[in-house]
Protein backbone atom coordinates (compact mmCIF):
# COMPACT_ATOMS: atom_id res chain seq x y z
CA UNK A 1 0.00 0.00 0.00
CA UNK A 2 1.10 3.33 -1.09
CA UNK A 3 2.70 5.53 1.88
CA UNK A 4 -0.44 8.01 3.21
CA UNK A 5 -0.05 11.21 2.07
CA UNK A 6 0.42 13.90 5.42
CA UNK A 7 -1.24 16.90 5.09
CA UNK A 8 -0.63 19.56 7.31
CA UNK A 9 -3.75 21.29 8.85
CA UNK A 10 -3.41 25.30 10.05
CA UNK A 11 -6.51 26.08 11.94
CA UNK A 12 -8.23 29.74 12.30
CA UNK A 13 -10.58 29.66 15.19
CA UNK A 14 -11.14 26.95 18.25
CA UNK A 15 -15.06 27.67 18.90
CA UNK A 16 -17.88 25.58 17.47
CA UNK A 17 -16.98 24.76 14.29
CA UNK A 18 -13.23 24.20 15.52
CA UNK A 19 -14.02 22.11 17.57
CA UNK A 20 -16.45 19.99 15.46
CA UNK A 21 -13.43 20.35 12.91
CA UNK A 22 -10.99 18.67 14.84
CA UNK A 23 -12.74 15.73 15.85
CA UNK A 24 -13.21 15.30 12.37
CA UNK A 25 -9.38 15.25 11.49
CA UNK A 26 -8.85 13.19 14.52
CA UNK A 27 -11.22 10.65 13.97
CA UNK A 28 -11.23 9.92 10.39
CA UNK A 29 -7.82 7.90 10.31
CA UNK A 30 -8.95 5.50 12.12
CA UNK A 31 -12.51 5.04 10.94
CA UNK A 32 -12.48 6.19 6.97
CA UNK A 33 -10.74 2.63 5.66
CA UNK A 34 -8.49 3.85 3.69
CA UNK A 35 -8.08 7.28 4.95
CA UNK A 36 -7.71 8.99 2.17
CA UNK A 37 -4.16 11.05 3.78
CA UNK A 38 -3.15 11.43 7.46
CA UNK A 39 -4.33 15.51 8.48
CA UNK A 40 -1.45 16.59 10.61
CA UNK A 41 -2.56 19.05 13.29
CA UNK A 42 0.06 21.53 12.93
CA UNK A 43 -0.83 24.96 13.72
CA UNK A 44 -4.26 26.78 15.14
CA UNK A 45 -4.30 30.76 15.42
CA UNK A 46 -6.98 32.50 17.69
CA UNK A 47 -6.91 36.11 19.07
CA UNK A 48 -6.42 34.90 22.39
CA UNK A 49 -2.61 33.75 23.46
CA UNK A 50 -4.17 32.10 26.67
CA UNK A 51 -7.05 30.30 24.88
CA UNK A 52 -5.51 29.34 21.52
CA UNK A 53 -2.63 27.89 23.31
CA UNK A 54 -4.87 25.60 25.44
CA UNK A 55 -7.23 24.73 22.69
CA UNK A 56 -3.67 23.41 21.07
CA UNK A 57 -3.30 21.65 24.39
CA UNK A 58 -6.65 20.26 24.56
CA UNK A 59 -6.77 19.97 20.24
CA UNK A 60 -3.43 18.39 20.03
CA UNK A 61 -1.96 21.19 17.54
CA UNK A 62 2.25 21.47 17.35
CA UNK A 63 1.61 24.83 17.32
CA UNK A 64 -0.88 28.02 18.68
CA UNK A 65 -0.21 31.37 16.81
CA UNK A 66 -2.35 34.65 17.79
CA UNK A 67 -2.28 35.80 14.45
CA UNK A 68 -3.65 33.97 11.31
CA UNK A 69 -0.78 35.71 9.29
CA UNK A 70 1.40 32.92 10.72
CA UNK A 71 -1.08 30.23 9.79
CA UNK A 72 -0.50 31.47 5.92
CA UNK A 73 3.28 31.95 6.06
CA UNK A 74 3.83 28.41 8.17
CA UNK A 75 5.24 26.07 4.92
CA UNK A 76 4.50 23.21 7.21
CA UNK A 77 0.59 24.10 6.72
CA UNK A 78 -0.84 22.29 3.75
CA UNK A 79 -4.58 23.17 4.18
CA UNK A 80 -5.97 26.07 5.92
CA UNK A 81 -9.26 25.77 7.68
CA UNK A 82 -11.14 28.97 8.46
CA UNK A 83 -14.10 28.75 11.04
CA UNK A 84 -13.24 31.89 11.96
CA UNK A 85 -16.44 34.51 12.19
CA UNK A 86 -17.88 35.93 8.70
CA UNK A 87 -15.70 38.91 8.78
CA UNK A 88 -12.73 36.73 9.29
CA UNK A 89 -13.28 34.55 6.26
CA UNK A 90 -11.92 36.63 3.44
CA UNK A 91 -8.75 38.16 3.99
CA UNK A 92 -7.23 34.53 5.44
CA UNK A 93 -8.52 32.82 2.50
CA UNK A 94 -7.53 34.93 -0.12
CA UNK A 95 -3.93 35.71 1.83
CA UNK A 96 -3.95 31.27 1.91
CA UNK A 97 -4.86 30.81 -1.70
CA UNK A 98 -2.09 33.25 -2.98
CA UNK A 99 0.47 31.16 -0.21
CA UNK A 100 -0.95 27.98 -2.29
CA UNK A 101 -2.68 26.82 0.24
CA UNK A 102 -5.68 24.44 0.30
CA UNK A 103 -8.90 25.95 1.05
CA UNK A 104 -11.60 24.97 3.91
CA UNK A 105 -14.11 27.68 4.75
CA UNK A 106 -16.88 27.50 7.55
CA UNK A 107 -20.28 28.95 6.01
CA UNK A 108 -21.31 31.32 4.89
CA UNK A 109 -18.16 31.87 2.74
CA UNK A 110 -18.51 35.37 3.03
CA UNK A 111 -21.00 38.21 4.36
CA UNK A 112 -22.09 38.92 0.49
CA UNK A 113 -21.70 38.31 -2.86
CA UNK A 114 -18.86 40.29 -3.67
CA UNK A 115 -16.91 39.21 -1.10
CA UNK A 116 -17.54 35.51 -2.11
CA UNK A 117 -16.59 36.57 -5.10
CA UNK A 118 -13.09 37.69 -4.44
CA UNK A 119 -12.41 34.38 -2.31
CA UNK A 120 -13.34 32.11 -5.30
CA UNK A 121 -11.60 34.42 -7.72
CA UNK A 122 -8.57 33.77 -5.55
CA UNK A 123 -8.92 30.51 -4.98
CA UNK A 124 -9.33 29.54 -9.05
CA UNK A 125 -6.40 31.77 -9.48
CA UNK A 126 -4.18 29.84 -6.97
CA UNK A 127 -5.37 26.09 -8.54
CA UNK A 128 -5.96 25.14 -5.05
CA UNK A 129 -8.36 22.77 -3.77
CA UNK A 130 -11.42 24.39 -2.00
CA UNK A 131 -14.82 23.26 0.03
CA UNK A 132 -17.27 25.69 2.11
CA UNK A 133 -18.60 23.52 4.98
CA UNK A 134 -21.90 22.87 3.52
CA UNK A 135 -21.66 19.87 5.91
CA UNK A 136 -25.29 18.47 5.51
CA UNK A 137 -24.77 17.65 2.06
CA UNK A 138 -22.63 14.27 4.03
CA UNK A 139 -25.51 13.17 5.68
CA UNK A 140 -26.03 9.92 4.53
CA UNK A 141 -29.95 10.29 4.12
CA UNK A 142 -29.11 13.78 2.24
CA UNK A 143 -26.55 12.00 -0.12
CA UNK A 144 -29.10 9.26 -0.64
CA UNK A 145 -31.78 11.50 -1.58
CA UNK A 146 -29.37 12.91 -3.91
CA UNK A 147 -28.89 9.90 -5.49
CA UNK A 148 -32.58 9.13 -5.73
CA UNK A 149 -33.36 12.23 -7.71
CA UNK A 150 -30.77 11.71 -10.05
CA UNK A 151 -31.40 8.38 -10.77
CA UNK A 152 -34.89 9.80 -11.68
CA UNK A 153 -36.52 7.98 -9.04
CA UNK A 154 -38.73 11.43 -8.29
CA UNK A 155 -39.70 11.96 -12.22
CA UNK A 156 -40.06 15.45 -12.52
CA UNK A 157 -39.22 17.63 -9.40
CA UNK A 158 -42.49 20.14 -8.91
CA UNK A 159 -41.61 21.39 -5.13
CA UNK A 160 -39.15 22.16 -2.95
CA UNK A 161 -39.57 23.74 0.32
CA UNK A 162 -37.08 23.58 3.14
CA UNK A 163 -36.98 25.26 6.59
CA UNK A 164 -34.15 25.60 9.35
CA UNK A 165 -35.31 26.78 12.58
CA UNK A 166 -33.76 27.21 15.80
CA UNK A 167 -34.39 29.49 18.82
CA UNK A 168 -31.46 29.88 21.00
CA UNK A 169 -32.05 33.55 20.83
CA UNK A 170 -35.54 34.01 21.67
CA UNK A 171 -34.89 35.52 24.98
CA UNK A 172 -34.62 39.12 24.15
CA UNK A 173 -31.53 39.13 26.69
CA UNK A 174 -29.26 36.80 24.87
CA UNK A 175 -26.49 39.09 23.74
CA UNK A 176 -25.76 40.32 20.56
CA UNK A 177 -23.28 38.05 19.28
CA UNK A 178 -21.31 38.23 15.89
CA UNK A 179 -23.76 35.86 14.50
CA UNK A 180 -26.43 38.82 15.41
CA UNK A 181 -23.66 41.94 14.00
CA UNK A 182 -24.18 42.85 10.30
CA UNK A 183 -20.66 43.89 10.27
CA UNK A 184 -19.20 40.23 11.59
CA UNK A 185 -21.40 37.77 10.07
CA UNK A 186 -23.27 39.89 7.13
CA UNK A 187 -26.52 39.09 7.56
CA UNK A 188 -28.80 37.22 10.84
CA UNK A 189 -30.93 33.91 10.23
CA UNK A 190 -30.31 34.00 6.55
CA UNK A 191 -26.31 33.71 6.10
CA UNK A 192 -26.47 31.00 9.29
CA UNK A 193 -29.20 29.40 8.39
CA UNK A 194 -30.37 29.83 5.26
CA UNK A 195 -27.72 29.52 3.27
CA UNK A 196 -27.75 26.06 4.47
CA UNK A 197 -30.97 25.28 2.98
CA UNK A 198 -30.33 27.49 -0.04
CA UNK A 199 -27.21 24.91 -0.65
CA UNK A 200 -29.06 22.48 -0.56
CA UNK A 201 -31.89 23.59 -2.92
CA UNK A 202 -28.91 23.69 -5.57
CA UNK A 203 -27.33 20.73 -4.77
CA UNK A 204 -30.46 18.64 -4.63
CA UNK A 205 -33.06 20.17 -7.34
CA UNK A 206 -31.07 22.95 -9.26
CA UNK A 207 -30.32 26.06 -9.60
CA UNK A 208 -32.75 29.13 -8.50
CA UNK A 209 -34.28 31.78 -10.82
CA UNK A 210 -36.04 33.87 -8.80
CA UNK A 211 -36.89 34.76 -5.33
CA UNK A 212 -39.94 36.63 -3.46
CA UNK A 213 -39.16 37.12 -0.08
CA UNK A 214 -39.72 39.03 3.44
CA UNK A 215 -37.17 39.21 6.42
CA UNK A 216 -37.95 40.64 9.85
CA UNK A 217 -35.90 41.53 12.97
CA UNK A 218 -38.19 41.05 15.96
CA UNK A 219 -35.96 41.88 18.51
CA UNK A 220 -34.91 45.35 17.82
CA UNK A 221 -31.98 45.74 20.29
CA UNK A 222 -29.88 43.44 22.47
CA UNK A 223 -27.49 43.50 25.42
CA UNK A 224 -23.77 43.79 24.08
CA UNK A 225 -21.86 40.64 25.09
CA UNK A 226 -19.66 40.89 28.15
CA UNK A 227 -17.41 38.32 27.95
CA UNK A 228 -15.37 37.37 25.24
CA UNK A 229 -16.93 33.99 24.87
CA UNK A 230 -21.10 33.78 25.65
CA UNK A 231 -21.71 30.28 26.03
CA UNK A 232 -25.80 29.93 23.98
CA UNK A 233 -28.94 30.21 26.06
CA UNK A 234 -26.24 32.60 28.47
CA UNK A 235 -28.02 36.03 29.79
CA UNK A 236 -25.99 39.23 29.74
CA UNK A 237 -24.95 40.42 32.82
CA UNK A 238 -27.44 42.75 34.12
CA UNK A 239 -27.06 46.31 33.49
CA UNK A 240 -24.42 45.67 30.27
CA UNK A 241 -24.54 48.67 27.24
CA UNK A 242 -27.48 47.86 24.78
CA UNK A 243 -27.09 47.78 21.10
CA UNK A 244 -29.67 47.81 18.13
CA UNK A 245 -30.21 44.38 16.09
CA UNK A 246 -28.91 45.11 12.22
CA UNK A 247 -29.53 41.35 11.15
CA UNK A 248 -32.32 39.88 9.66
CA UNK A 249 -34.33 37.36 13.12
CA UNK A 250 -36.06 35.41 10.09
CA UNK A 251 -36.62 34.82 6.36
CA UNK A 252 -39.01 33.24 4.03
CA UNK A 253 -38.89 33.30 0.46
CA UNK A 254 -41.18 31.74 -2.34
CA UNK A 255 -38.84 30.28 -4.47
CA UNK A 256 -38.75 29.43 -8.25
CA UNK A 257 -36.08 26.61 -9.74
CA UNK A 258 -34.58 27.08 -13.17
CA UNK A 259 -36.50 23.98 -13.86
CA UNK A 260 -39.62 25.04 -13.89
CA UNK A 261 -40.38 24.29 -9.96
CA UNK A 262 -41.82 26.15 -6.95
CA UNK A 263 -41.18 26.15 -3.58
CA UNK A 264 -40.09 28.12 -0.18
CA UNK A 265 -37.13 28.30 1.69
CA UNK A 266 -37.85 30.02 5.60
CA UNK A 267 -34.98 29.94 8.53
CA UNK A 268 -35.36 31.45 12.02
CA UNK A 269 -33.64 31.64 15.48
CA UNK A 270 -36.69 32.48 17.22
CA UNK A 271 -38.60 29.55 16.60
CA UNK A 272 -39.10 28.49 20.43
CA UNK A 273 -39.07 24.76 20.42
CA UNK A 274 -37.08 23.94 17.33
CA UNK A 275 -33.33 22.99 18.45
CA UNK A 276 -31.81 22.22 15.08
CA UNK A 277 -34.92 21.51 13.17
CA UNK A 278 -33.55 21.82 9.59
CA UNK A 279 -35.79 19.73 6.91
CA UNK A 280 -36.80 19.81 3.15
CA UNK A 281 -39.83 18.12 1.48
CA UNK A 282 -39.18 17.29 -2.72
CA UNK A 283 -42.42 16.97 -4.35
CA UNK A 284 -41.73 14.90 -7.77
CA UNK A 285 -44.17 13.43 -10.54
CA UNK A 286 -43.33 9.65 -9.56
CA UNK A 287 -42.52 9.91 -5.76
CA UNK A 288 -42.04 12.66 -2.94
CA UNK A 289 -39.50 12.16 -0.24
CA UNK A 290 -38.67 14.63 3.39
CA UNK A 291 -35.82 14.60 5.60
CA UNK A 292 -35.52 16.46 9.39
CA UNK A 293 -32.36 17.18 10.58
CA UNK A 294 -33.02 16.43 14.31
CA UNK A 295 -33.92 12.58 12.85
CA UNK A 296 -31.35 12.37 10.41
CA UNK A 297 -30.53 8.45 10.05
CA UNK A 298 -34.39 8.99 8.04
CA UNK A 299 -35.31 9.40 5.21
CA UNK A 300 -39.02 9.19 4.45
CA UNK A 301 -40.17 8.36 0.71
CA UNK A 302 -44.17 7.96 -0.93
CA UNK A 303 -44.13 6.21 -4.27
CA UNK A 304 -46.92 6.89 -6.43
CA UNK A 305 -47.02 3.74 -8.16
CA UNK A 306 -48.24 0.75 -6.03
CA UNK A 307 -51.15 -0.93 -5.19
CA UNK A 308 -53.75 1.43 -3.06
CA UNK A 309 -53.27 -1.17 -0.45
CA UNK A 310 -49.82 -0.92 0.18
CA UNK A 311 -49.32 3.01 -0.71
CA UNK A 312 -48.07 5.76 1.78
CA UNK A 313 -45.10 6.87 3.26
CA UNK A 314 -41.97 4.63 3.42
CA UNK A 315 -39.52 5.65 6.33
CA UNK A 316 -36.45 4.63 5.34
CA UNK A 317 -33.67 3.56 7.99
CA UNK A 318 -30.32 4.73 6.62
CA UNK A 319 -27.90 3.02 7.94
CA UNK A 320 -27.58 -0.32 5.78
CA UNK A 321 -23.57 -0.53 4.28
CA UNK A 322 -25.05 0.06 1.24
CA UNK A 323 -25.89 3.66 2.44
CA UNK A 324 -23.58 6.18 1.55
CA UNK A 325 -20.92 6.59 4.25
CA UNK A 326 -22.28 3.98 6.94
CA UNK A 327 -19.62 1.32 5.80
CA UNK A 328 -17.29 3.38 7.68
CA UNK A 329 -19.21 3.37 10.91
CA UNK A 330 -21.62 0.55 12.71
CA UNK A 331 -23.60 -2.43 11.84
CA UNK A 332 -27.68 -1.07 10.38
CA UNK A 333 -29.19 0.53 12.95
CA UNK A 334 -26.29 1.53 15.36
CA UNK A 335 -27.41 5.41 13.95
CA UNK A 336 -24.70 8.16 13.72
CA UNK A 337 -25.22 11.77 14.25
CA UNK A 338 -24.46 15.37 13.63
CA UNK A 339 -20.70 15.36 13.96
CA UNK A 340 -20.00 12.36 11.67
CA UNK A 341 -21.14 14.72 8.49
CA UNK A 342 -17.94 16.71 9.36
CA UNK A 343 -16.00 13.72 8.95
CA UNK A 344 -17.14 12.60 5.92
CA UNK A 345 -16.97 15.93 4.33
CA UNK A 346 -13.24 16.60 5.23
CA UNK A 347 -12.46 12.92 4.02
CA UNK A 348 -13.61 14.31 1.17
CA UNK A 349 -11.31 17.60 1.25
CA UNK A 350 -8.31 15.32 1.52
CA UNK A 351 -9.29 12.55 -0.51
CA UNK A 352 -9.48 15.67 -3.07
CA UNK A 353 -5.84 16.99 -2.22
CA UNK A 354 -4.12 13.79 -1.94
CA UNK A 355 -5.81 12.12 -5.01
CA UNK A 356 -5.91 15.43 -6.94
CA UNK A 357 -9.52 14.95 -7.67
CA UNK A 358 -12.53 17.51 -7.46
CA UNK A 359 -14.45 18.76 -4.70
CA UNK A 360 -17.47 19.42 -6.95
CA UNK A 361 -20.34 18.12 -7.46
CA UNK A 362 -20.93 16.19 -3.95
CA UNK A 363 -18.76 18.73 -1.89
CA UNK A 364 -19.74 22.34 -1.50
CA UNK A 365 -17.02 24.24 -3.81
CA UNK A 366 -16.45 28.07 -3.47
CA UNK A 367 -18.13 28.30 -6.42
CA UNK A 368 -20.83 27.02 -4.64
CA UNK A 369 -20.38 29.36 -1.68
CA UNK A 370 -20.76 32.28 -4.07
CA UNK A 371 -24.02 31.36 -5.82
CA UNK A 372 -25.13 30.98 -1.81
CA UNK A 373 -24.17 34.59 -1.38
CA UNK A 374 -26.08 35.90 -4.51
CA UNK A 375 -29.30 33.90 -3.92
CA UNK A 376 -29.06 35.35 -0.03
CA UNK A 377 -28.11 39.23 -1.66
CA UNK A 378 -31.07 38.42 -4.09
CA UNK A 379 -33.37 37.44 -1.02
CA UNK A 380 -32.25 40.44 0.82
CA UNK A 381 -32.99 43.02 -2.43
CA UNK A 382 -36.24 41.18 -2.49
CA UNK A 383 -37.59 41.55 1.24
CA UNK A 384 -36.01 45.36 0.87
CA UNK A 385 -37.80 46.18 -3.02
CA UNK A 386 -40.82 44.19 -2.05
CA UNK A 387 -40.59 42.50 -5.27
CA UNK A 388 -39.57 39.18 -6.86
CA UNK A 389 -35.77 39.12 -8.02
CA UNK A 390 -33.97 37.42 -10.46
CA UNK A 391 -30.99 35.53 -9.05
CA UNK A 392 -27.94 36.64 -11.09
CA UNK A 393 -25.46 33.99 -12.51
C1 LIG B 1 -26.07 28.33 14.18
O1 LIG B 1 -26.31 28.28 15.52
C2 LIG B 1 -25.33 27.07 13.76
O2 LIG B 1 -24.19 26.88 14.55
C3 LIG B 1 -24.87 27.25 12.33
O3 LIG B 1 -23.92 28.29 12.24
C4 LIG B 1 -24.30 25.95 11.80
O4 LIG B 1 -23.92 26.08 10.43
C5 LIG B 1 -25.35 24.86 11.93
O5 LIG B 1 -24.86 23.63 11.42
C6 LIG B 1 -25.73 24.70 13.40
O6 LIG B 1 -26.23 25.96 13.90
Amino acid sequence: MDALTEIGVGMLGYAFMGKAHVNAYRTLPYMIQPPPALPRLEAIAGRDAVAVREAAERYGFRKSYTDWRQLVADPAVALLDNGGPNDVHAAPCIAGAKAGKHLLCEKPLARDGAEAKQMLAAASRAHVKHMVAFNYRFVPAVRQAYELIRAGELGEIRHFRAHYLQDWITDPEFPRVWRLDRKAAGSGALGDLGAHVVDLARFLVGELKSVAALTRTFIKERPLPTASKVPRGARAAAGGKRAPVDVDDTFAAAIELEGGATGTLEATRLALGRKNHMGFEINGSRASLSFDLERLNELNLYRGDGRPETKGWTEVLVTEPEHPFIKNWWPPGHVIGWEHTFVHEIAHLLDAIANDRDVAPLGATFEDGYRAAVICDAILESAREGRRVEVGR
